[in-house]
């Protein structure tokens, strides 16, 4: 396989619905799309990097330039044997998770394209349909989350997220239990309080959730591990994994028993294959992440939902509950049983509508060898 084209695009789509988590709310994204053409075809990746380092310390003008100044001349022309090799090409730029996963996922899909087999295949998975859940943010009043709750139950999602941090917490959650009774629910922290707050977070036992992510520090270990043994509910971590290694570490210390996995967070899909695999040895569930994505990126991450250790339900909803219209023709949809589809043709398998991306389109730039 031979990257023989590389376009970078920066896009910003406004969200059907604002989001709002312990940073703060959004109406909008902004975000990077990598194409890449080589032996015929084209592939495509999602830079899931944002416009303000919040969740991650890298953002799409971070990306841009990692990807532009250093990532293309790693992999433009060069011939690759195989997409796992990519992750392992960049290693002399250190850091820039997010700007390598998205042009290591893009040679993903061109493999899978060139090989003309579904991008799951190539990656591994093993179910043609995953288990989806929703990450419902912050609103306005308790009744709005509930009301959200209820409207996203009806559209069969198998479990609730709720976003948290100090004032919209304990509330919201028995807000939840109170209406909906024992449905599968977790909260996500974006690491809003501290390892001080131990005392108020074990309030959360009460409700039997299926796991509390990230309450603390955004590359904490330590204190994690330190609450664990406080709580009987299981942590996640999402933002304190941003490697392999940084998995290992955690199931190690004790500080998680559950790993949220983004490929943006980790590198690529190499890296969240390894990270799925040692998980797995360990006995540890994963489940896959989500960043708001357009349909590219959601492709991408279904594909690798198929994993079997992905055995949680992912934050990997409908097209509709992010962008109308999404990048993508057809959307991504949700069957009632919560499940969705794997998309089964070759590469990430989903008609990127050209139109769509060209008018949402702020910046553009085409690298060759
Ligand atoms: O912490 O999981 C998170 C969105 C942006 C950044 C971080 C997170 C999220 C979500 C939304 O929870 C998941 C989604 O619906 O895509
Ligand atoms: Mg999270």
């Amino acid at each position: 396989m031979i990257i023989e084209r590389l376009e970078l695009r920066l896009l910003r789509l406004p969200l059907v619905r604002f989001f709002e988590t312990s940073f703060g709310r959004v109406y909008d994204r902004t975000f990077l799309l990598v194409r890449l053409d080589g032996g015929g075809v084209t592939a495509w990746g999602e830079c899931v990097a944002d416009n303000d380092p919040n969740y991650s310390s890298e953002t799409v003008e971070t990306a841009w330039h990692v990807i532009s100044a250093f990532l293309a001349p790693l992999v433009l022309g060069v011939r690759f044997g195989h997409p796992r090799e990519v992750f392992p090409a960049l290693r002399r730029v250190r850091g820039h998770h997010m700007a390598k996963a998205a042009v290591e996922m893009a040679a993903w899909d061109l493999f899978a394209m060139q090989a003309g087999v579904p991008l799951s295949a190539a990656l591994g998975g093993t179910r043609a349909r995953v288990a989806a859940g929703v990450s419902i943010g912050i609103q306005d009043s308790i009744e709005q989350l509930t009301d959200r709750v209820a409207a996203e139950l009806a559209d069969g999602y198998q479990r609730v997220k709720i976003k948290v941090k100090p004032g919209w917490d304990v509330a919201a959650a028995a807000a939840v239990r109170r209406r909906f009774g024992q449905v599968p629910l977790m909260v996500d922290a974006n690491a809003a309080y501290g390892l001080e707050d131990a005392e108020h977070l074990a309030r959360f036992d009460e409700f039997g959730l299926l796991m509390i992510e990230q309450p603390l520090d955004y590359d904490d270990i330590a204190d994690h591990a330190a609450l664990q043994r406080r709580l009987a509910t299981p942590l996640c971590l999402d933002e304190s994994i941003h490697s392999v290694r940084r998995g290992r570490e955690a199931l190690d210390a004790g500080a998680c028993r559950i790993i949220n996995i983004k490929p943006g967070r980790v590198g690529g899909h190499g890296e969240s294959i390894r990270l799925h695999d040692l998980c797995a040895s360990r006995g540890v569930p994963v489940w896959h992440g989500g960043m708001l994505e357009s349909g590219i990126g959601r492709a991408h991450n279904l594909h690798l939902s198929s994993l079997a250790n992905f055995s949680l339900p992912g934050d990997v909803a409908a097209s509709r509950r992010y962008y109308q219209p999404d990048l993508i023709d057809p959307p991504i949809d949700v069957a009632p049983d919560g499940t969705i589809g794997v998309p089964a043709g070759p590469g990430i398998g989903v008609h990127v509508v050209a139109e769509r991306v060209e008018r949402a389109t702020i910046r553009q730039l085409e690298m060759m060898p």
